[in-house]
Parts: C-alpha cells; sequence; structure tokens
C-alpha cells in the first residue's frame, strides 16, 4: 500500500467507520475451535499445545494484514502497523491463554478486536499519525503458571523476565521449557517497546452492565488481587478408631479455612470479594483422616487499604484455627496486585466515544484482572467492556451477544483512531496495480 502523491487528508476521525462484524465472528469462531470443549467452551492452557495452535492461528492473520510481528522473551506478540510517523504505537489487544473451563470471548475478543480494526483500516485504505499495534500476551490467566497477567506484568516490567521464565507451573514444567517447546521463545528483550497508550476491549465478565441495561462499560480500573497457597498439615489417622478429641485433620482444616474466608467477605461487604477455588485432600481417602489439604484463597477489593486488612483479618482466623486443630498452616503467595487506575481522561473518551456511538455507558470497575492493569503502569490505559450474559464467565456458557461485540469492536475502532490519529488521518489511495 503506498501513499498517493496528494493524499485526501481528512481533518477529523473517520466517525462514520465502522467494523465488519461477520468478519470478527468468524475469527472468534475459528479461535474457538482450537482448545474447544463441550458446552461450547475453550480450554487453551498457556503454554499448551493449544496455546501454539491459537498463537499460530492468531500470527497467521497478523501477517495477512500486513502487520510487523515481534515476540518477546516471554512469548509475548505484537503486530505492528505502521504511521505516518514513527515512534511508540497505540496499542491494543488482550490474552488468548484461557482457563481449563473457560469461554470463547475472555481475552480472545480483545486481540480479534483489534485485528478487526486493522482489517477495517485496511481496506478503506486509512493510515495514522501513530503506528498501531495488537498484542497478546502470556499467560494472563495464571491458571497453569502463576502469578496470571505474567506476561504482561514483565512486558510492563513489573516482573523480571528470568523470574517468570523460572516459574515452574501445576504440572512441573518451566515456563522457559514450554515456550521453548512451543516454539515462542521470543529474542526481544520484555520491557523494550514502549507504548503511547493502551485500550483493551474485554467481556465484562460479571452481571453489572446486563443489570443495569448499559451497552458499554468505561473502566474506571482494576480491584485489587490476593493470591495464595495454603498447605494445610495434620496426622493422617483410621477414620474408624480415632476419637473426634484425638484428630489433627487437614481435610476439616482446609474446610474451617473454606468457611472463614467466605464469612470474611460478607462480614467486610462492600466491594471484597473471596474465593477458596482448589482444596486437594492427601491421601484423599474414604476411610483415612487426612494428613495435608493444598487450597488456594483469592481476595479482592478495589481498595488497598480494605484488601491488606481481608488478608490480615484471614492470617488470624487461620492461626485459630490451627492452633485449634493441632494442625499446621503455612501460606505461599501465588499473586498480590494493587488496584489500578486507569487514565481518566481515556475512561472520559471511551465514554464520550460510546455516547457519540448512540451507545449507552457507565463508568465501573473491574472486577477481573486484566493485561491493561499491568499496561497501564507504562502507558496510559483505559479498557471497554461489553455485557456478559448472565454475568458469567471462566464457564463454557461464556457469552456476548453479537450486537454487543460490535459496539464495543466500534468504540475500539474509534478510539485507537482518536488516539493515534492526534489531528488527522490519511485516506491512502491503493498504489495503482497495473500503471
Ligand atoms: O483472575 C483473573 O481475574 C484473570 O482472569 N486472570
Ligand atoms: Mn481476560
Ligand atoms: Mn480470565
Amino acid at each position: 500500500m503506498t501513499r498517493s502523491a496528494s493524499p485526501a487528508s481528512l481533518t477529523t476521525p473517520l466517525v462514520d467507520l465502522r467494523i465488519n462484524c461477520d468478519r470478527l465472528l468468524h475469527r472468534l469462531d475459528q479461535l474457538a475451535q482450537i482448545g474447544a470443549i463441550a458446552g461450547g467452551g475453550v480450554c487453551r492452557l498457556a503454554l499448551t499445545d493449544e496455546d501454539k495452535a491459537g498463537r499460530d492461528l492468531v500470527v497467521s492473520w497478523m501477517r495477512e494484514l500486513g502487520l510487523t510481528i515481534t515476540i518477546d522473551q516471554l512469548g509475548n506478540v505484537v503486530g505492528t502497523r505502521p504511521g505516518l510517523m514513527a515512534g511508540a504505537p497505540v496499542m491494543t489487544g488482550s490474552h488468548i491463554d484461557t482457563v481449563a473451563t473457560g469461554g470463547r470471548y475472555d481475552g480472545n475478543l480483545g486481540v480479534l478486536a483489534g485485528l478487526e480494526v486493522i482489517a477495517t483500516l485496511n481496506e478503506h485504505h486509512i493510515q495514522t499519525q501513530n503506528p498501531l499495534a495488537v498484542a497478546f500476551f502470556t499467560n494472563e490467566e495464571g491458571a497453569r503458571f502463576h502469578p496470571d497477567m505474567m506476561g504482561s506484568w514483565v512486558f510492563s516490567g513489573g516482573l523480571s523476565s528470568d523470574a517468570a521464565l523460572a516459574e515452574v507451573g501445576t504440572d512441573g514444567t518451566t515456563v522457559a521449557a514450554e515456550l521453548t517447546r512451543i516454539g515462542y521463545a521470543g529474542t526481544v528483550p520484555c520491557g523494550s517497546q514502549p507504548v503511547k497508550a493502551f485500550v483493551e476491549l474485554h467481556v465484562e465478565q460479571g452481571p453489572v452492565l446486563e443489570q443495569s441495561g448499559v451497552q458499554i462499560g468505561a473502566v474506571t480500573g482494576v480491584q485489587g488481587m490476593s493470591w495464595q497457597e495454603l498447605m494445610v498439615t495434620g496426622v493422617s489417622n483410621h477414620a474408624g478408631t480415632t476419637p473426634m478429641s484425638l484428630r489433627h485433620d487437614a481435610g476439616y482444616g482446609a474446610s474451617a479455612i473454606a468457611v472463614a474466608v467466605r464469612e470474611l467477605a460478607l462480614s467486610m461487604g462492600g466491594n471484597q470479594v473471596a474465593t477458596v477455588g482448589a482444596i486437594q485432600l492427601k491421601p484423599g481417602l474414604v476411610n483415612v483422616i487426612a494428613k495435608e489439604a493444598r487450597m488456594t484463597v483469592d481476595l479482592r477489593n478495589t481498595d488497598a487499604a480494605l484488601l491488606r486488612q481481608a488478608e490480615a483479618q484471614l492470617a488470624e482466623q487461620i492461626e485459630a484455627i490451627a492452633q485449634k486443630e493441632g494442625l499446621n498452616v503455612t501460606s505461599r503467595s501465588l499473586a498480590r496486585f494493587e488496584p489500578v487506575t486507569f487514565d481518566p481522561v481515556m475512561v472520559e473518551q471511551v465514554v464520550q466515544t460510546a455516547q457519540a456511538l448512540g451507545y449507552s455507558a457507565k463508568r465501573m470497575p473491574s472486577g477481573a484482572g486484566h493485561d491493561a492493569g499491568m499496561i497501564a503502569a507504562i502507558a496510559p490505559t483505559a479498557m471497554i467492556f461489553v455485557p456478559s450474559v448472565n454475568g458469567l464467565s471462566h464457564n463454557v456458557k461464556e457469552y456476548t451477544a453479537p450486537t454487543d461485540l460490535e459496539n464495543g469492536t466500534n468504540v475500539l475502532l474509534q478510539v485507537l483512531l482518536q488516539l493515534a490519529s492526534s489531528s488527522k488521518v490519511e485516506v491512502i489511495q491503493p498504489s495503482l496495480k497495473h500503471k
């Protein structure tokens, strides 16, 4: 595509431009076939063969769209479209890894919506002032390798590549070995790619937009997150002969802690949420008092001080349970992120853009962690939410209506045009094929 001799420069963003929803839906459907599981969901855990296949497909689309591809040491992939000026790109993107019982929109929408924006600009021969980039970051979910948002955290300088590469997953492999195995151990140093601004489109994964009947969420920030693994150790013994007063039952201890976690969130109220997502007992036999319980605790709050209070209160309750039951409990942090506030000017831009397109919009915090929460450390950042039917996510029944997918992607298109065009865009006449 070459610039024409006298390009028709437009002085305002192309407010009437719209994406091609069928093309977006087709890509979402194709990507969802990779790692497809019963019920319409997706299992594409980070750095598995399914992740590789998904990466390969998205990279092939990036190449078709003429993007220049870079892969950094953590396997973060960035596809860049040149602007009329050089310099840091305006970036969008998300992740294509999923949890084991994931849906087809979590993360995938943000990446494919970014490609849809590029395809729309290409077919209308539009070039922006600043370069545009679409990224997918490694291991956003943190389901196989902790912490979550690993790739974007390293990309934004919050975690060293060495530490991330050395991380051992739940199946005993390392990030480094798996990146090499799937062919995505890149050479670009992490943290070496500046970003002018970052906007991520994502399904809300909660009930707020649907219950309020609002079409677009202008995300004000991401709540703080504290993941810990607890190892509860007791004494295995015979289920029939051991008097209740003599038991040191790790299974009971874990259950009492799980109840305390729930009661903590209910007593604190507000935005406090708390989840015990995994409990494994050993030896896990019907007639043996459990010697050991491995369990996870996920605490989140939009307020940093309240999150610390929740952590402290839970630690006290765990200590009391351990004392009473004669158990030993150790805790290991799996992830810890402070609440993040997005750029207020960009949040307002999302609201204004949505309303200018005729969509209703509301400001709201994100309950889920996102790559945008990491990139906010290095660039002005905002997120766009679209409604999740029944507020479901991390569930095979995750669903967002095509109209909402289209609305969100159109808002993304316009916000990116504004951010990357500064004052004007240039319509590029296609080069004459045969002079
Ligand atoms: O856990 C989260 O909020 C994100 O899906 N990793
Ligand atoms: Mn996500
Ligand atoms: Mn997720």
